[in-house]
């Protein structure tokens, strides 16, 4: 790894167009935060970059949805999504946005220098436009008839019945999924970045000088690579963004994935205005994007290429990106309702917001996809954290205080166990510094669990409860050795659970160096910066806290709570989960997915009967009719047996819906029959016509009643 000074750490800009969800925070945002806090704790200068992506072709589909604009939406989402991420602890030095002044400047100059020096080639071509709604659509916003399966409702892009990769040319009968109108096409010139040209130098950047990258991240670049790339427009037609900034160019915006990420530069230098270009043009910086998999292409291939072409940047050092998280067996998705959403979380869950952090990182999808569910989000809290961590920490305090009020007792009777013990810690923690800087953050939270696992089977084998009888001298040096790791655990699991390491601090009466925090903008920390027991570095200036001061370096030194230190009362880091607090949200689910599965059933209807003449169709006496009577066909669970007024007469008419409709939905409806069906007796009663019933997709039938109230009798035809 080369030498560099300080490292600059984005996540993904989450889109403006949705709440965040587990998803998301598993892909990026967690591991992105445990990355800064370790860097930070080991004394490195760090900057954590990240803001809503506010431009985008879905932000104004949403918006014209609700009737609002562009502006209403981002404004909801960016205040959804930046208090997702303070109330879990991920605190970015700046979260801002790419609807900002800065962005709109900076992304705008970007564009321009690589126009003025001729790097952008221009091409014409045919895109469908709406006339009624007067935009471009693009491929997604075009619906049709599939040509595979003959789904109506396929979209431009992709047949969601058959699975099959369309264009909005091979629909059939297309139309737009704004106005309903027929699109046709329409000439239009673009900006396009000829990736093409950049090809040998990314084979040679990446497949050859970052062969460290993760392997699911190297071989996505390098199957685009061997695809061979094409030139990407970087400009669309659109009156949402940041313009284009060249003369003729009017109603064309810089394409989202051109200005999203420009987004990093400008939000650093929106926090840092003096210094930011410290942080993006010395080769002594370090770039480290977190991000989804989806994501891998532009931050691998296409923003390199245009940090590239503009030249003075520095590129991406790695490119950390983890795989898809699914939940419950599903992919998780935001159309479908089909997640778990942070702010939802943080509702249903107060003070529980380690426990999601550890159950994403312990589950995380690092190297494949993986399955959340809310039975293992349960057993890992009540299995490991509070069974492990927090029942040892709990032994140990409450039994400091019990035989020595308090306070770290004197070793005083050592034996060989405990320095055995203690000595555990330190291959942990090495472990977990090679995990980290390799980007496996489940292993390196097994080894901070394994140092809680050291601690709880020493107090279990040694049972100081009992050795107190006979021995306090003994007993001292037991919960001496217990406190030491209580200390350790409360640096070791500041990057994954950093509200119960705080606590847990604030247990033990200890401060914790966190290492550098730029939040409050211009002036990089030279000084030691301390925290709180709330999961929050503090500011420049703020008072710190406890006499002791421990850093990642404490982690195995041996003695950091001397004999004589005073310690606070226990509280519980960690609380069970119950079963009906997860059986609550598995209903959620369930209810979600049982809504889903009928709407979806409910668009296979069948497909149309053979032809019938007229004179077939006008054989039929189709009346009016309205139920005077109706009451079970006894030993069945389908039948009601119908008294009706048919405007001619007063009969008896069976009818199979007993599933649908009780005896008392039916009296006094006005409904239509096929009064001339020949009689036919059912269960012993003579029935004599049929009432219509409309049978949906899934089966479930209706019976049809006129708009409004006819005279009985009346022919319909
Ligand atoms: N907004 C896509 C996403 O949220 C996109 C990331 C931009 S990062 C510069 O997955
Ligand atoms: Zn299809």
């Amino acid at each position: 790894m080369k030498d560099y000074k300080r490292t600059l750490v984005t996540c993904a800009l989450p889109y403006a167009n949705g709440p965040v969800h587990i998803g998301h925070l598993a892909g990026a945002y967690i591991p992105g935060d445990i990355y800064v806090r370790f860097l930070r704790l080991r004394g490195e200068d760090v900057l954590f970059i990240c803001g809503s992506d506010e431009h985008g072709v879905p932000i104004t589909i949403k918006a014209r949805k609700e009737g609002i604009t562009p502006q209403d939406v981002v404004d909801r989402y960016h205040k959804i999504m930046k208090d997702a991420f303070t109330g879990l602890g991920i605190n970015f030095d700046i979260y801002s946005r790419t609807t900002s002044k800065v962005h709109d400047k900076l992304a705008s100059d970007f564009f321009r220098k690589l126009y003025d020096e001729g790097k952008f080639i221009t091409k014409e071509t045919e895109q469908f436009y709406d006339d009624e709604a007067r935009t471009f659509l693009a491929d997604r916003y075009i619906v049709g008839t599939c040509p595979k399966c003959g789904n109506p409702n396929a979209y431009g892009d992709q047949c969601e019945k058959c699975g099959s990769t369309l264009s909005p040319e091979e629909l059939v009968n297309p139309r737009s999924a704004l106005s309903g109108a027929a699109p046709r096409k329409v000439k239009t010139k673009h900006w396009y970045l000829p990736l093409d040209q950049y090809e040998p130098w990314l084979r040679d950047w990446i497949l050859e000088q970052h062969k460290e990258w993760k392997a699911n991240v190297y071989g996505q670049c390098k199957s685009w690579l061997d695809g061979g790339l094409q030139p990407r427009a970087v400009s669309r037609d659109l009156d949402w963004g940041v313009p284009v900034p060249v003369e003729g160019a009017e109603g064309k915006v810089l394409y989202v994935w051109f200005d999203a990420p420009i987004g990093y530069i400008s939000n650093t230098k929106e926090l840092l205005p003096e210094s930011w270009e410290k942080w993006w043009k010395s080769e002594d910086t370090r770039l480290v994007h977190f991000i989804g998999k989806d994501n891998i292409v532009f931050h691998c291939i296409v923003f390199p290429s245009m940090l590239k072409a503009h030249g003075g940047y520095v590129l991406p050092d790695n490119v950390p990106s983890n795989e898809f998280l699914n939940l419950e067996g599903d992919k998780i998705s935001t159309s479908r309702g089909w997640a778990v959403w942070v702010d939802e979380y943080e509702r249903d869950f107060p003070g529980q917001e380690d426990v999601l952090r550890y159950m994403l990182t312990a589950n995380a999808p690092e190297t494949k996809d993986n399955d959340f569910t809310w039975k293992d989000f349960q057993s890992r809290n009540n299995s490991e954290l509070v069974a492990v961590f927090g029942n040892f920490v709990n032994r140990a305090v409450v039994l400091t205080h019990k035989y020595f009020n308090g306070v770290v007792p004197r070793n005083a009777k050592p034996e060989a166990i405990d320095a055995e013990t203690l000595a555990q810690i330190l291959p942990c923690k090495e472990a977990m510094e090679k995990y980290i800087e390799t980007f496996h953050f489940r292993e390196a939270l097994k080894e901070a669990m394994n140092m809680a696992r050291i601690g709880n089977k020493y107090i279990s084998d040694m049972e100081p409860w009992k050795v107190a009888k006979t021995d306090m001298d003994r007993t001292a040096s037991i919960l001496y050795t217990c406190l030491q790791i209580c200390a350790c655990l409360a640096v070791a699991f500041e990057p994954f659970t950093p509200f119960s390491a705080g606590k847990l601090r604030d247990m033990l009466h200890v401060s914790l160096n966190a290492g550098s925090d730029h939040r409050k903008g211009e002036g990089t920390p030279t000084e030691n910066f301390y925290r709180e027991g709330e999961g929050r570095a503090l500011h420049t200036g703020e008072a710190p806290g406890y006499d002791i001061v421990l850093d990642w370096s404490s982690l195995g030194k041996g003695e950091l709570l001397p004999a004589g230190h005073a310690i606070g009362e226990a509280e519980l880091l960690f609380r069970k989960i119950e079963d009906a607090e997860v059986d609550a949200q598995i209903a959620r689910l369930e209810a979600i997915k049982a809504e889903r599965e009928k709407a979806e059933a409910l668009k296979n209807i069948p497909p149309q009967k053979a032809e019938v003449s007229f004179d077939d169709f006008s054989a039929m006496d189709i009346r009016t009719a309205t139920v005077l009577e109706a009451e079970r066909v006894p030993k069945t669970d389908k039948l009601l047996k119908l008294t009706i007024d048919t405007g001619l007469d007063k009969r008896t008419i069976v009818s199979g819906i007993a599933e649908y409709y009780s005896p008392e939905d039916m009296l006094g409806k006005q409904i239509c029959i096929l009064a001339n069906l020949a009689p036919r007796t059912i269960r012993g009663i003579e029935s004599r016509g049929m009432i219509l019933m409309a049978k949906q997709g899934d089966g479930s039938m209706r019976f049809i009643t006129p708009a409004e109230v006819l005279a009985n009798g009346s022919q319909v035809g």
